[in-house]
C-alpha cells in the first residue's frame, strides 16, 4: 500500500514538472476552435482574413468591385484563342473543368484552388488591392450581397442596376433568360434559402465522412446547388457562373463551410475519393497544365492535398472571421502532456486498486478516467 502510494506521489510530481517546463496546450474540444479577432494579424505569417460581406463598409464594397474589374480589364494569360481578358479565363477554368469540379470528391479542393489563385491574382494586380481577400456571401442570413445589384428585370431578366448593369459588364457567356452578353439575374424563392440554409448548414457540418459531408455542401436543401439556381440566370449553369461576380462570393462561403467542418467533425487532411474525382496527389483539373490555354499552366500547389489546410502558409494562408471571431488552427496536443496525463493516470488507477484491496473486493481502473488531465488527454486523442 505504502508502495502505491509512493508511486501516486511520483507520478504527480513528475506531471507538475512537466507540466511546468511545457506551457499548457489548448486543447481543440470544442467544435469549432476560435481565437480573438486581434489574433490573426499578429502571427509571425499573418493569414488572409477572408470576411462576411456584410460587415464590408463601403470602401470594402468598392474594393470588390474593383477587383472584379480589374481582372475584367487584365489581359489574358493564356494564349488568347479562348478568352481575351483574365476575368474571362477564369470563367473558363470553371467550365472547362465541369467533369472533375462537380459531383466528384474535387468539388470543395478544386473551388478552393480557383478561389485562392483568383483572390492572389487580385492581390498583384494593384497596390490598393494587396490585403484584397475575397468576402464570403451567408446566404442563410442575408437574401442577396446587394451592393453587387437587383434581380434581372422581366421579362429579359437583364440586370439594370448596379455596378455590374447592361453597358458596365460584359458576360462571356450568353444569359439563359436574355441570350445577350448583359449580366442576366432570375431570382427564385432567393428568400427561402435562408429558411432552408441553417437547417442545411448543420446538417451538414454534423456529417463525420468527407464524402457525406461534401455531397451535402454541395448538393444539400439550401446549400450550394440551390443558392447557384435561386439567383437564376448566368449563376445557374456552371459554363456561366462566373459571369456572375457574386459566384466568388457564393463559393466563398462553401469552402467556410468545408473549413468550419474540418476543425469540427473532420481534420486538415480529410479527404476520400468519390464519384470518380483525383486522389490526394493528383493535380486539379486545368491547374499546372503544361497544355492550359487559359493561362493556369505555372500555377504551384496543385495536387488536392495542397488544397487541405488553408493555414498552411506556405501553401495557401488564409482564415475566415465567422460570426465576429477569427477560425484558427487548433494547437497540436503536446507531447509532455501527452506523458504527464499518462502518468497521473497510471497514478489514480494503482490508488484505486489499492483501494479496492483495501476494502476487500476488486476494483478495477476506470476505463474513462474522472482526473482533469485525463479528460484533457481524451479529448486531445479522440476530440
Ligand atoms: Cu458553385
Amino acid at each position: 500500500m505504502y508502495r502505491h502510494k509512493m508511486v501516486f506521489v511520483v507520478s504527480l510530481v513528475v506531471s507538475f514538472w512537466l507540466a511546468s517546463i511545457v506551457p499548457a496546450t489548448a486543447v481543440p474540444v470544442l467544435s469549432e476552435v476560435f481565437t480573438d479577432s486581434s489574433d490573426a494579424s499578429t502571427l509571425a505569417d499573418p493569414l488572409r482574413v477572408r470576411r462576411n460581406e456584410k460587415d464590408l463598409d463601403g470602401a470594402g464594397q468598392q474594393l470588390f468591385v474593383d477587383a472584379i474589374k480589374a481582372m475584367k480589364a487584365a489581359p489574358a494569360k493564356g494564349d488568347g484563342t479562348m478568352a481575351t481578358n483574365r476575368y474571362d479565363e477564369f470563367v473558363l477554368a470553371h467550365s472547362t473543368a465541369q467533369a472533375e469540379a462537380h459531383d466528384t470528391s474535387a468539388f470543395l479542393p478544386w473551388h478552393r484552388k480557383l478561389l485562392w489563385e483568383f483572390e492572389t491574382e487580385v492581390r498583384q494586380l494593384a497596390p490598393k488591392f494587396a490585403n484584397f481577400t475575397i468576402p464570403y456571401w451567408d446566404w442563410t442570413k442575408d437574401p442577396f450581397p446587394s451592393f453587387l445589384g437587383p434581380n434581372g428585370t422581366p421579362p429579359s431578366f437583364t440586370v439594370t442596376d448596379g455596378p455590374f448593369k447592361a453597358g458596365q459588364w460584359k458576360t462571356l457567356e450568353t444569359g439563359p433568360d436574355n441570350g445577350t452578353n448583359d449580366l442576366n439575374r432570375h431570382f427564385n424563392d432567393i428568400g427561402k434559402l435562408m429558411t432552408d440554409g441553417p437547417g442545411g448548414a448543420t446538417m451538414a457540418l454534423a456529417q463525420t465522412t468527407f464524402t457525406d459531408f461534401t455531397f451535402l455542401a454541395e448538393a444539400g436543401t439550401g446549400l450550394h446547388n440551390d443558392a447557384h439556381v435561386r439567383v437564376g440566370g448566368h449563376l445557374s449553369r456552371v459554363s456561366s457562373g462566373i459571369d456572375d461576380p457574386v459566384f466568388w462570393m457564393l463559393h466563398d462561403y462553401v469552402d467556410l463551410l468545408w473549413l468550419r467542418w474540418e476543425l469540427g467533425k473532420g481534420s486538415l487532411s480529410s479527404y476520400e475519393v468519390s464519384g470518380g474525382g483525383p486522389e490526394l496527389t493528383d493535380n486539379l483539373a486545368n491547374f499546372g497544365d503544361p497544355a492550359s490555354k487559359i493561362g493556369f499552366m505555372n500555377t504551384v500547389n496543385n495536387k488536392v492535398a495542397d488544397q487541405l489546410n488553408p493555414f498552411d502558409t506556405a501553401k495557401l494562408g488564409y482564415t475566415y472571421e465567422f460570426s465576429g471571431q477569427v477560425l484558427a488552427i487548433p494547437e497540436p496536443c503536446s507531447l509532455a502532456l501527452f506523458g504527464s496525463g499518462t502518468i497521473v493516470l497510471i497514478g489514480f488507477a494503482l490508488k484505486k486498486r489499492a483501494r479496492g484491496k483495501r476494502l476487500g473486493r476488486v476494483a478495477k481502473a476506470p476505463l474513462v478516467p474522472d482526473s482533469h488531465e485525463g479528460r484533457i488527454q481524451f479529448a486531445c486523442l479522440f476530440g
